[in-house]
C-alpha cells in the first residue's frame, strides 16, 4: 500500500465536491481541517464571520466522519499558530507522505504555500477549485487580446456555455441578455418586507461563539445577532426561503436602499457560495427553474442569475488575472487617513450611518450600500485605498481577497484607473435620495449643496469632479458631468470647492 497523503481543507472549502476530497482515499488518508491564530487574525475580521467558518468547520468535520473520512481536527484552543504548523503537526502525527489541498482563494495564501514543500519536506499538490464555473485559465484566454474587459460579455458567454436562460434556438429568453434597466426602483415604503427565518443555534455553534467572544473581544460584531446557516442543509433551507418569499421583488428592488432593513429582498447567500456550503450553479438552475415554472419575472432570474454567474465569476477572474500586483494600484493618489467612525459608525449621515452600524454589528451590507454609500463617500473622500481595502476585507462575513478587492479597489474606488468599472461609481446625494428613504431622516439636506446642513455627498461629489477633472474628461461616460461643471461660473465652483475642503476636513480630517 503506497504511503498515505494529507488532505487539508481550508475553513472556505467545505464542500463534498472539494476537489482534495475527491482525490483522498478514505481508508488510508487523513483529512485535516485547523482552526489557526493567523487565519483568525490577518485582519481585524467580524466575529460573525470568524463565528461562521469556525462552527462550519466543527459541523463539516462531523459530515466527513459520517462520510467514512479519517479528520484530523485542530481547535483554536490547541493553540496552533498557523496552517503550516497544522500541516506539519498532522504530518508527522500520520505519517502521511504528502499533502494535498485545493488551491487557495486568497493570494496571500497561495504565496505562503509556494514554500511548504520545502519547509514541510513533502511534496504538496495544489489542484484547481472546480466549484468555480470559470477557471483561472479560462478566464485568461478569454481575457488575453481584448482591449477592455467588461463583464457584459463575460456573462454572455458563460450564459452560453452552462445553458441558462436560453431558448432552443439558444438565444436569451425574453430576446435580451440583460435586464439590468428594469432593476432600479427606489424604496418608497410602500410594501412589506418578509420576515427573515434565522437558523437554528445548537451546542457547537454556542460553544464557538463563547469562544469568539473570549478571544476577540475587540473584534467588530454583535454576537447576540448571530443568525447565520452553519451547514450546508441550514444554508439551503436560506436559499428555499428567498425563492419563495424573496426573489420575485429581488430584482425590482436589486438597488434600493431602505431604512426598515439591511437587506430587503437580498439573498443573503454570499458568505454560504464563499465557504462552499453552496454551489453556484445549483443556484442559478433553482432560479432558473422558479422563472420557468412561473415562480418570478424573467428580470429577477436574470437579476440573479447575473450576480453569480456573471459577476462573482468575473471578479474573481480579474483578481488572478491581475494578481500580484494588483492591490498596489492607486490611480487617483487617493491618501486620506481612514476616519475613525469607520470602526464605530458614529456618523450623522443617516445612510452612511445605518450602512456602517449593520456592516459592524452583522457583518452584512448589501450592494448598494457597499458601492454607493460607503464605497462611494470613500471615492468621493479620497480615503486611502490600501485602508479602504482591508476595512471591507475585515468587517464582511463574506469578505475573501478574491471577491473583496476586485470589488472594492475597482468598482468602489477606481484605484485600479478601469480594469474593473468602465468609469468611476460618483454619485452626489440625489442618487441615494432617488434609491430610498434614508435622506428623510436626516439631519442633511438632500437639496442643499453648500451652507450649513447641506449633504456632504453633494459638495463632494463636484469637488471629486473638479479634482479630476483631466483623468475623467478622457472617459466618454464621464466627460459630459465634467463638461457641465466646467461650464460653471468660476465663483460658483470655488465656493462648491471650498465647502467641500471644511466638510471634508470635519468629517476626515487629514490628520487623524
Ligand atoms: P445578492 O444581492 O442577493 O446577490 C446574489 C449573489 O450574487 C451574492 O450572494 C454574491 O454571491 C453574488 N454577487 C453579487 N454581486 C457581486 C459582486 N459584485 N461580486 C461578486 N459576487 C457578487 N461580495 C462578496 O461575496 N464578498 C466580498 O467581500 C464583497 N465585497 C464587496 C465590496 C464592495 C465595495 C462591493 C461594491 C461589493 C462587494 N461584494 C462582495 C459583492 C456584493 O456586494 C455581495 O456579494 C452581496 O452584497 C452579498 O449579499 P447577498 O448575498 O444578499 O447578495
Ligand atoms: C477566514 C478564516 C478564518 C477566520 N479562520 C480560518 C481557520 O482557522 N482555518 C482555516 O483553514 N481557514 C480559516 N479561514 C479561511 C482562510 O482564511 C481562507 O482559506 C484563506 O483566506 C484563503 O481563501
Amino acid at each position: 500500500m503506497s504511503a498515505a497523503t494529507l488532505t487539508l481543507v481550508l475553513g472556505d472549502q467545505l464542500s463534498l465536491a472539494n476537489p482534495a476530497l475527491a482525490a483522498t482515499d478514505r481508508e488510508r488518508d487523513p483529512v485535516l481541517l485547523a482552526e489557526v491564530a493567523e487565519e483568525a487574525a490577518y485582519v481585524a475580521h467580524n466575529r460573525h464571520k470568524i463565528a461562521l467558518i469556525f462552527s462550519a468547520m466543527r459541523h463539516f468535520r462531523d459530515v466527513l466522519e459520517a462520510e467514512g473520512y479519517t479528520v484530523h481536527y485542530i481547535a483554536y484552543e490547541d493553540g496552533v499558530e498557523s496552517l503550516e504548523a497544522a500541516a506539519g503537526r498532522a504530518l508527522d502525527a500520520s505519517k502521511a507522505g504528502a499533502l494535498r489541498c485545493c488551491e487557495p482563494g486568497e493570494a496571500r495564501l497561495a504565496e505562503a504555500m509556494a514554500g511548504w514543500e520545502e519547509r514541510l519536506g513533502v511534496p504538496v499538490t495544489l489542484l484547481e477549485d472546480s466549484r468555480f464555473l470559470c477557471s483561472i485559465d479560462d478566464f485568461a484566454a478569454w481575457a488575453k487580446g481584448r482591449k477592455q474587459l467588461r463583464m457584459e460579455y463575460f456573462y454572455r458567454e458563460m450564459r452560453r456555455r452552462y445553458r441558462l436562460l436560453l431558448d432552443d434556438g439558444g438565444e436569451p429568453e425574453g430576446g435580451q441578455w440583460n435586464y439590468d434597466a428594469d432593476n432600479r426602483s427606489g424604496w418608497r415604503a410602500s410594501e412589506a418586507v418578509p420576515e427573515r427565518p434565522a437558523a437554528p443555534l445548537d451546542d457547537i455553534t454556542r460553544e464557538v461563539l463563547a469562544l469568539v467572544a473570549e478571544r476577540f473581544p475587540d473584534n467588530p460584531g454583535d454576537l447576540e445577532a448571530f443568525r447565520l446557516a452553519v451547514t450546508a442543509e441550514e444554508a439551503e433551507a436560506q436559499f428555499r426561503w428567498f425563492l419563495d418569499h424573496a426573489l420575485d421583488r429581488f430584482g425590482t428592488y436589486q438597488d434600493a436602499l431602505a431604512e426598515e432593513s439591511p437587506w430587503l429582498f437580498h439573498s443573503l447567500i454570499s458568505m454560504y457560495l464563499n465557504i462552499g456550503l453552496l454551489e453556484p450553479l445549483a443556484l442559478c438552475r433553482a432560479v432558473e427553474a422558479r422563472w420557468r415554472d412561473g415562480g418570478c419575472s424573467l428580470a429577477a432570474a436574470e437579476g440573479f442569475i447575473r450576480q453569480i454567474l456573471g459577476w462573482r465569476e468575473y471578479v474573481r477572474g480579474i483578481y488572478w488575472l491581475h494578481m500580484p500586483g494588483y492591490g498596489e494600484h492607486n490611480a487617483l493618489d487617493a491618501t486620506r487617513p481612514l476616519p475613525g467612525w469607520f470602526w464605530s459608525g458614529d456618523t450623522d449621515l443617516r445612510c452612511l450611518q445605518q450602512a456602517l452600524q449593520q456592516t459592524l454589528d452583522l457583518g452584512y451590507a448589501h450592494h448598494i450600500q457597499r458601492l454607493m454609500v460607503i464605497g462611494n463617500f470613500a471615492l468621493l473622500a479620497g480615503l486611502d485605498v490600501r485602508a479602504v481595502c482591508d476595512w471591507y476585507l475585515a468587517v464582511y462575513v463574506d469578505a475573501f481577497e478574491w471577491v473583496e478587492l476586485p470589488n472594492t479597489l475597482g468598482m468602489a474606488l477606481y484605484g485600479d484607473g478601469g480594469i474593473m468599472a468602465s468609469k468611476p461609481y460618483a454619485a452626489s446625494g440625489k442618487y441615494i435620495q432617488r434609491q430610498g428613504n434614508h435622506c428623510a431622516s436626516c439631519r442633511y439636506d438632500v437639496r442643499k449643496t453648500t451652507g450649513e446642513g447641506a449633504c456632504p455627498y453633494n459638495a463632494l461629489y463636484w469637488r471629486f469632479i473638479d479634482r479630476h477633472a483631466d483623468y475623467l474628461k478622457k472617459n466618454a461616460r464621464m466627460g459630459l458631468m465634467v463638461g457641465s461643471w466646467q461650464k460653471r461660473k468660476a465663483a460658483d465652483r470655488r465656493a462648491i470647492v471650498a465647502w467641500a475642503d471644511g466638510e471634508l476636513e470635519r468629517l476626515a480630517p487629514e490628520s487623524n
